[in-house]
């Protein structure tokens, strides 16, 4: 086994910030370090939070940390690269830790650069989630803001995805556009205390009545979970709530600098992990996700194999493409099927 997998399994804080870097630069080893950490993975909730800059995202994200604190679990987070800091601590390099939580050992912070991800963000987002996930952390949140492909493809190595609104942002409209709403499994409307907030409860709410039938053509076959209906109330998360067969993602209402309405949002995302790991719907959804890690990694893997065996005979393709000697499919086909043949 890794070294370090020991460590970090021992729960090892020193080897959990270490095992994150060497993950997330690709280091030389890191796919064993991941192969024993899997077997002890699977248990954290991984929570993604995403959406405009300036929505509210760490404030939430640190109640939300405050409330599965008071709950005695443990929290891990991932703050993909954040612009403003958490509760007034500062995001200090390596291992950070939210203002007001940095004397807590269950709380533990990494920060994400967005670039030089060799095998793309969401990849590198993932195994991380991994690590935490065998350290220990049983809430993992990944804070993205919520434009570009990128942000939007690492809200789907999470199980839940909470999209963070505030008001009079124009946030609704940028949401349709940037495919937010099909991501979303609930929706914050944070900033509650300035006007507007019921509007955008509307607008949502609207938004996602009207856009559930088109979206679901065009999102199913990439794989989103549709949400074609609004529910009476839909607002509104009870105490006990069976867990739907359709879900439909909850607006929430919230102050996340007062701290309010963050106990609705707990409940909306306990339940939608229920969702996740009691429905059908949600266990096919599950399922889907791992299917397209392994076709991604497959992918990464297959034209790392290329390049490697073919080395110059992809530079002399593409010399011929521009000299209009072969035609970009040919030149693809030629040097797949020298690939198969042994390069
Ligand atoms: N009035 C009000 N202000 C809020 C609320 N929540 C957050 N803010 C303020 O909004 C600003 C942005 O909050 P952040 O939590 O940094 O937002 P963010 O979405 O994480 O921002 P980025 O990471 O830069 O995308 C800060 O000045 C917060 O104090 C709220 O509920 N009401
Ligand atoms: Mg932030």
């Amino acid at each position: 086994m890794h070294e370090l997998a020991e460590r970090i399994l021992a729960h090892d804080v020193r080897a959990v910030a270490r095992g994150l870097r060497f993950v997330d630069d690709r280091s030389g080893g890191y796919v064993q370090l991941l192969k024993d950490l899997f077997p002890h993975t699977g248990k954290a909730v991984v929570i993604g939070v995403t959406g405009n800059p300036g929505a509210g995202k760490s404030t939430l994200c640190d109640r939300l940390i405050e409330a599965y604190r008071k709950e005695g679990r443990t929290v891990g987070v991932l703050a993909v690269d954040p612009t403003s800091p958490y509760s007034g601590g500062a995001i200090l390099g390596d291992r950070i830790r939210m203002g007001r939580h940095s004397t807590d050992d269950g709380v533990f912070i990494r920060s994400v650069a967005t670039r030089g991800h060799l095998g793309g963000l969401s990849q590198s987002a993932r195994d991380m989630v991994r690590v935490l996930d065998a350290y220990g952390a049983e809430v993992i949140l990944i804070e993205t803001v919520g434009v570009g492909q990128d942000e939007i493809e690492i809200t789907r190595t999470a199980s839940s995805t909470l999209v963070v609104m505030a008001p009079g942002l124009g946030d609704d409209v940028q949401a349709s556009k940037a495919g937010i709403l099909e991501c979303a499994d609930a929706f914050a409307v944070n900033k509650a205390d300035r006007d507007g907030a019921d509007s955008t409860v509307r607008d949502l709410e609207l938004m996602i009545a009207l856009g559930g039938e088109t979206a679901a053509a065009a999102s199913k076959s990439r794989g989103h979970t549709v949400h074609s209906e609004v529910a009476a109330g839909s607002a509104v998360v009870k105490d006990g709530a069976p867990v739907p067969e359709r879900w439909t993602p909850p607006i929430l209402k919230c102050v996340a600098t007062r701290g309010e309405g963050i106990a609705e949002v707990v409940k909306a995302l306990d339940l939608h992990r229920r969702w996740v790991e009691e429905t059908e719907a949600g266990r096919a959804r599950r399922q889907l996700r791992l299917a397209e890690e392994v076709r991604e990694g497959l992918r990464e893997a297959l034209i790392e194999a290329a390049v490697g065996a073919l080395g110059a005979k992809i530079d002399e393709a593409v010399r011929a493409v521009g000299a209009r000697e072969l035609d970009p499919y040919a030149a693809t086909e030629k040097l797949i099927a020298e690939f198969r043949g042994g390069g």
